[in-house]
């Protein structure tokens, strides 16, 4: 007999020897159901108990130090989170649940007759770390579908914006407004016990990502196509194709783009600023719809999802200045013009990752299969074997090689979406599968407000001793 079968599971130890209120979620629920919360609540009363038997034996254990330098340098390399859902490896990406991106790709349920991974099957994986069956991505599909539509003041408040507000702080102040809906903040006002809060905060991520196509596709009609209306949702299809035909995309391989964009883009680990915003606002116990705008408005900014728009801002102006056949002289020309203005080559370099990021390989790898002839697609393979030396030689750029944001613009404009800023806005949508997740396992932690300390610059001078 398996050792695992003579050993109690953490369910059944919960059962013998911990509080009835550390176990309330457990409910037994088969691995193949489609019952996503029921499976999750076993997952989390199973995780509960491991939690606390480690901090039990290792809480007090050290993992790390922290510097001067760290303190001033943006806190990189302190271990301070705790996230599930995905662990960056510096040399080998993202790996989600422990599954690297080829590996998703090959594993995780496609649509009917598609290739690429469904969200919806990176979502259940990202909650439950279980690579989910095609019924089981059908009922999120199916979920999400039906809980699509807007409340009146939201379609109201979006179709009141000024054009000129960006798709972004739209995005942001749509998700705010959608806030009425927390099942949450009515769970709490109601006095709920704590240890249910992982299940309000649930259905509010379920609702809130169901919402966000909609809420997205109704920015891009109102900003970039005289405010058409949005084509309604249709119940039998997936997550990523409603949204596509709800932008007015009909082309079945940008369909299968956006499955896969929306996958790679989902999580980046904790310490991301899109991700960890939302962890700490969401810390404060402010509802999901709260946390994941605050996490937008990270998102918002050029070093971060705002990129992909820089990237490709940055490519229309090498094209408009040095035309379509570009040399390579002329774009190092371009390359260190652009850097001795002060401003960065976007698309490159990585606060964590020290390779090419395998988001941006798997976008190439598309591009390969689909628009291999493509003269933008050319010229950004063109720009991979040269910028990378160029960042070398300023000495102090730790990652010279491209991340997730120096590819997606490219694709998207192949397939005629050329409205560059409205990339960070798909960014977000995917973005919201990640860190919604990770609240889900923040409230099922109990994870408290977070709250590191911070020092003055004499403060931390007198405790180093300086002069
Ligand atoms: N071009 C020019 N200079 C760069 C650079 C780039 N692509 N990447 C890093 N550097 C510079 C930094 O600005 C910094 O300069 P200073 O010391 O003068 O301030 C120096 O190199 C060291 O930076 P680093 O430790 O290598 O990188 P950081 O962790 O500080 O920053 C990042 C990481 C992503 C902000 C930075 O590489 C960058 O600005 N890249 C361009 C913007 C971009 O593509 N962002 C998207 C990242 C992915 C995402 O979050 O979506």
């Amino acid at each position: 007999m398996a050792l695992s079968r003579l050993l109690p599971t953490s369910r059944a130890l919960c059962q013998q020897r911990l509080p009835a209120a550390l176990c309330m979620s457990s409910r037994n629920v088969s691995a193949d159901s489609t019952d996503l919360k029921g499976i999750l609540a076993d997952k989390i009363a199973d995780e509960r108990v491991r939690v606390k038997e480690f901090r039990q034996k290792f809480g007090s254990q050290t993992v790390g130090e922290v510097t001067v330098d760290m303190m001033y340098g943006g806190m990189r390399g302190i271990k301070g989170l705790v996230t599930e859902t995905s662990h960056l490896d510096p040399e080998e990406g993202i790996a989600f649940r422990g599954y690297t991106i080829p590996q998703l790709r090959e594993k995780l349920p496609k649509a009917p007759g598609g290739e690429e991974p469904l969200p919806e099957g990176l979502f259940w994986l990202l909650l439950t770390g279980q690579i989910p069956s095609e019924a089981q991505v059908k009922s999120v599909s199916k979920a999400w579908a039906e809980q699509a539509d807007l409340p009146s003041h939201v379609v109201n408040l979006l179709n009141n914006l000024p054009a000129k507000v960006h798709p972004m702080s739209q995005l942001s102040a749509a998700i705010t407004a959608c806030n009425t809906e927390s099942k949450f903040v009515k769970a709490y006002n109601e006095g709920v016990n704590k240890m249910t809060y992982w299940e309000h905060t649930f259905d509010d991520s379920m609702n809130l990502i169901a919402k966000l196509p909609t809420i997205a596709a109704i920015i891009y009609k109102n900003v970039y196509r005289n405010g058409e209306s949005v084509a309604p949702i249709d119940g039998d299809k997936d997550w990523s194709a409603n949204f596509c035909k709800m932008l007015g995309y009909n082309e079945p391989q940008f369909t299968e783009l956006m499955r896969l964009y929306l996958t790679i883009h989902s999580d980046h680990e904790g310490g991301n600023v899109s991700a960890h915003t939302c962890h700490l606002v969401g810390s404060a116990l402010s509802d999901p719809y709260l946390s994941l705008a605050a996490g937008m408005n990270g998102l918002a900014g050029p070093l971060h999802g705002l990129a992909n728009q820089e990237v490709l801002v940055w490519l229309t102006k090498l094209q408009q200045q040095l035309g379509k056949d570009v040399s390579d002289e002329q774009l190092k020309e371009f390359v260190w013009k652009t850097l001795k203005s002060g401003q960065v080559v976007p698309g490159y370099g990585h606060a964590v990752l020290r390779k090419t990021d395998p988001r941006y390989t798997c976008q190439r790898e598309f591009a390969l299969k689909h628009l291999p002839n493509d003269p933008m697609f050319k010229l950004v393979g063109q720009i991979y074997k040269i910028v990378p030396d160029i960042l070398l030689q300023l000495g102090k750029v730790k990652n010279p090689w491209p991340n997730v944001d120096a590819h997606s613009g490219v694709l998207l404009q192949y397939y005629g979406m050329r409205e560059m800023g409205y990339y960070t806005v798909l960014f977000g949508v995917s973005r919201a599968l990640g860190v919604l997740s990770s609240l889900v396992w923040d409230r099922a932690l109990g994870l408290p407000i977070e709250r590191p300390k911070s020092m003055t610059t004499d403060g931390l001078m007198k405790l180093c001793g300086a002069k």
